[in-house]
């Protein structure tokens, strides 16, 4: 049984998963316990000067998610889960999936707007914070949201200096609960039903708001347990997360779960800058990493510099953008691994090269399906398939791929076609061999260095400035990030410059990955034939600002 407010997969699919051994009725909670019997004390998790093994790793979440109980956490809460790589991340997560409360996975940069709305479309009852993190108080964050929605009434927090102490000490609310504290003796939990949700991850969105992604046990353990073997992962396998864990690539393509699960050791890198990065493939011996492009920019260009002995990475995921070919071309000759694309969404469908593709292939395509049980469809305009090699938006269906976003009835009419088909927004071909090529895409989001900006969010947050009367959005393409974020405005009077822009937004709470990058006045939008704004129109001419502006009148 799937969550309230969830699309399950039909029951006839569902049984036939089930029947060809692709869901195994694995529960995500129960892993780390097998883990600890195959693996024992193997390293598990590395994070600065600390080391954990399997075992120390599964009795720190059995104590967790006793402590979860303790404090009043039940199963089918959702708690909002927004820490740093950091082992904690592993635990609670886990400790969460053991007790059947469900973590909704935020980045750390989301602030006041993001936080607000995830914890009030999810209804969460808890915020696991990281206390002062990059200079911003999540706890005061966390309090202020709990004095708007009486949902929220624990705000956990990692780093206990200072505020949770003292309200743990006596004269608080109970609110704010220090992280030392939710640990406690053990006692035998039922465990999850392996159909139901494990986790939220977060739309890249297209929606002003951003949509929660349910994923389930069995989905997500078909996901990693695919990944993990496609690649060939062992107990030899040393993983560099080095990416933010919350990031479905990080955590399970095969990432963090896919490499413990095989019995390998990860190690989280606290960001991704090429320094610290190269240092700790040097020092651990990584075997695998994964990076978005723009990353893997700057580790080519710091390459040139360091004398880090790379020798030991194998293979170099990169994904989440598009990854030039020019870029590509010089992952092996410069950094000495093999690159695999990955292509992928927190939906579902996953595609890769494959470890014995040819050269060709992998520059230039984004592999394959991972599961032979992915369905892709390449669709024109009406809907219907086009020939093969022909161009058209990418729909997909399959056994970790979602049926609807959760609480989001109207979004998921039309993100899905009748039959149950993801419509991706991505525009796409198929070579015949079957492999995907990424041409664009028709949803309204702006990808930044990988990371996913809704032009809608930003353009409504845009509309309440004073003096703005309309703003759009579009991506603007950018050597270094891919793309960046541009903004067209019209204005009745004054018309701010960008800073004074940028300092609304923040001031709203808008996380500053979704900040405009460039701000232009123009008398009025672009409109199609329909009558709504015309993006295209407007990202050409984003793409060339001394171009006349053609719709302008003159
Ligand atoms: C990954 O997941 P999300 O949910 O942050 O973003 C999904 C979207 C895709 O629909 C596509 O528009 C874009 O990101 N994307 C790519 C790409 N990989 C993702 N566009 C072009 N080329 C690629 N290789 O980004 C994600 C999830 C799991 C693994 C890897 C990436």
């Amino acid at each position: 049984m799937m969550l309230e407010d969830c699309t399950p997969w039909p029951a006839a699919t569902a049984a036939r998963y089930r029947r060809e051994g692709i869901w195994l009725g694995t529960d995500l909670g129960s892993l780390p316990r097998a883990w600890a019997r195959a693996y024992g004390t193997d390293t598990a998790l590395v994070a600065g000067e600390q080391r954990m093994s399997f075992r120390e790793l599964a009795d720190r979440i059995d104590r967790r998610a006793a402590g979860f109980v303790r404090a009043g956490v039940r199963p089918g809460d959702r708690i909002v889960l927004q820490l740093p790589n950091v082992p904690e991340f592993v635990e609670i997560a886990f400790a969460l999936f053991r007790m059947g409360a469900k973590p909704v996975f935020s980045l750390t940069s989301h602030r006041a707007q993001e936080i607000r709305h995830l914890c009030e479309l999810s209804g969460a009852k808890g915020y696991v914070v990281p206390g002062v993190f990059r200079g911003f108080d999540h706890t005061a964050l966390g309090r202020r949201i709990a004095a708007e929605l009486p949902s929220l009434t624990k705000v956990f927090v990692l780093d206990t200096d200072g505020d949770a102490d003292q309200e743990a000490d006596g004269d608080g609310d109970g609110l704010v609960v220090p992280l030392g504290r939710v640990d406690a003796e053990p006692f035998p939990l039922p465990g999850a039903d392996p159909s139901d949700v494990a986790f939220f991850l977060l739309s890249g969105g297209t929606t002003a708001l951003p949509k929660l992604i349910p994923r389930t046990h069995d989905d997500y353990a078909y996901q990693t347990r695919t990944v993990a073997e496609l690649l060939g992962l062992g107990r030899d396998t040393v993983y560099l997360a080095a990416l933010p864990v919350e990031f479905n690539f990080t955590w399970g393509c095969p990432g963090v779960i896919g490499t413990l699960s095989r019995g390998g050791t990860v190690v989280l890198a606290p960001d991704p800058t090429a320094d610290g990065c190269f240092r700790l493939i040097e020092r651990e011996r990584v075997t695998l990493t994964s990076v978005v492009p723009t990353v893997a920019r700057l580790w080519l260009e710091e390459r040139e510099w360091s004398d880090a002995d790379l020798s030991s990475l194998r293979v170099l995921q990169i994904g989440g953008a598009r990854l030039e070919p020019e870029l590509a071309a010089r992952i092996t000759p410069e950094l000495g691994c093999r690159l695999q694309q990955v292509f992928g969404m927190a939906e579902g469908l996953l595609t890769m090269s494959r470890p014995d593709d040819d050269d060709h292939s992998v520059l230039h395509t984004q592999g394959q399906p991972v599961s032979e049980s992915d369905e892709v469809l390449i669709v024109d305009e009406h809907g219907h398939p086009v020939p093969r090699g022909g161009t058209g938006e990418l729909l997909t269906r399959g056994p970790y791929t979602l049926r609807g976003y959760y609480r989001a009835p109207e979004h998921n009419a039309r993100a899905f076609t009748a039959d149950g088909f993801y419509r991706t927004g991505d525009v796409a071909a198929m070579t015949p061999e079957g492999r995907l090529v990424v041409q664009g895409r028709i949803k309204d989001i702006v990808i930044r260095g990988g990371d996913k900006i809704a032009a809608g969010e930003v353009e409504a947050q845009l509309a309440t400035v004073p003096g703005i009367s309309a703003a759009a959005v579009v991506p603007v393409p950018d050597e270094f990030m891919g793309e960046r974020i541009y903004a067209f405005l019209v204005s009745r009077g004054e018309q701010p410059p960008l800073t004074v822009l940028k300092a609304a937004l923040q001031e709203r709470g808008l996380a500053d990955f979704k900040l405009p990058d460039r701000a232009e006045y123009v008398a009025r939008l672009p409109l199609t034939p329909l009558g709504k704004v015309d993006k295209k129109v407007l990202a050409a001419a984003a793409a060339d600002p001394t171009a006349p502006r053609g719709w302008e009148p003159s």
